[in-house]
């Protein structure tokens, strides 16, 4: 039967006892979280899964099994209003969109966002329009944490972006920045992370943490910054993320990569981040 050569974790249509009996959607298991589903099913390779939520709704994700991670979100677009501080209110919502598949062609967050309750985070920086397959070895950096901070901000990204709200003007450079947690390398170090980022911003920052909520110059709220800890206040080079405004260069800035192009796109020049970089995702996971 088609339903024994289909890989648990796969939503499959089936035949429900034996070959000549109509055939029915199946579904081998419930998971919450990838860890479950490596414990309980004893399953190892790294892939695209289903997991449920508390609530009982389906959805796909990316899980690193290798770490027990599963993914929640890869980048999204937000633009530029003073009318609008907190944006769209993505870091502190329940609001999803786009599928783990397309996590590298297009904006992402799954249930598992606000539904997983986890100690740590993993990240990776994956090129654009790479295959899932591909993630893992086209990666130009990845890390996590190992310090178990999401415990103390709530057990996920949804509590603690409501807890240190990513919202224009509510916050000061260097003074309400949110967690910097330091991080582990799996692929690149604390050099390779500082020379993805532009020359000019690579003096304003400590490598080897990801950092959680900043404020820049101009009170513009940014969500993450990647692999660093930002030490001075044009933080819109290196990191990402964010809610509504950002006052800065009349509508040249953004919360997506916020301003990893301003001596050029992708020119690895003044205050510009490298191609490598502008062309990837971040991907979060949840371990
Ligand atoms: C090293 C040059 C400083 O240049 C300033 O930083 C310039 O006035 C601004 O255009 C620029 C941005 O604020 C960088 O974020
Ligand atoms: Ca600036």
């Amino acid at each position: 039967c088609l339903c024994d050569s289909i890989k648990l974790g796969t939503l499959y249509i089936g035949q429900d006892g034996g070959c000549d009996a109509k055939p029915v959607y199946k579904f081998p298991y419930t998971a919450r979280s990838c860890k479950e589903i490596r414990d309980k099913y004893a399953i190892h390779d790294d892939g695209l899964y289903y997991l449920t939520t508390e609530s009982g709704v389906l959805y796909q994700t990316f899980c690193d099994m290798t770490t027990a991670g599963a993914l929640d979100a890869g980048g999204h677009q937000q633009g530029d209003s003073p009318d609008r501080p907190e944006g769209d209110g993505t870091w502190s919502n329940r609001v999803i969109f786009g599928s783990a598949e397309a996590a590298t062609s297009d904006d992402y967050k799954n249930p598992g966002y606000y539904d997983i309750t986890a100690q740590d985070v993993s990240v990776w920086h994956v090129p654009n329009n790479a295959q899932t397959e591909e993630w893992a070895n086209f990666s130009i950096l990845r890390y996590h944490t190992e310090t178990s901070f999401l415990t103390s901000e709530g057990g996920n990204l949804y509590h603690l972006f409501t807890r240190y709200p990513v919202t224009y003007g509510t916050g000061a450079c260097n003074i309400n920045t949110g967690p910097a947690v330091p991080i582990v390398y799996d692929v690149g170090n604390e050099e390779s992370t500082l020379q993805l980022y532009g020359p000019n911003p690579r003096g304003e920052v400590t490598p080897g943490f990801i950092t959680f909520r900043v404020f820049n110059y101009e009170k513009a709220a940014m969500a993450i910054c990647s692999g660093v800890k930002p030490t001075g206040c044009n933080t819109e080079h290196v990191c990402v993320g964010g809610g509504g405004h950002f006052p800065e260069g009349g509508g040249r800035q953004c919360g997506d990569f916020t301003s990893f192009d301003w001596n050029g796109y992708g020119a690895n020049n003044g205050w510009s981040a490298t191609r490598e970089i502008t062309e990837s995702a971040i991907m979060l996971f949840y371990r």
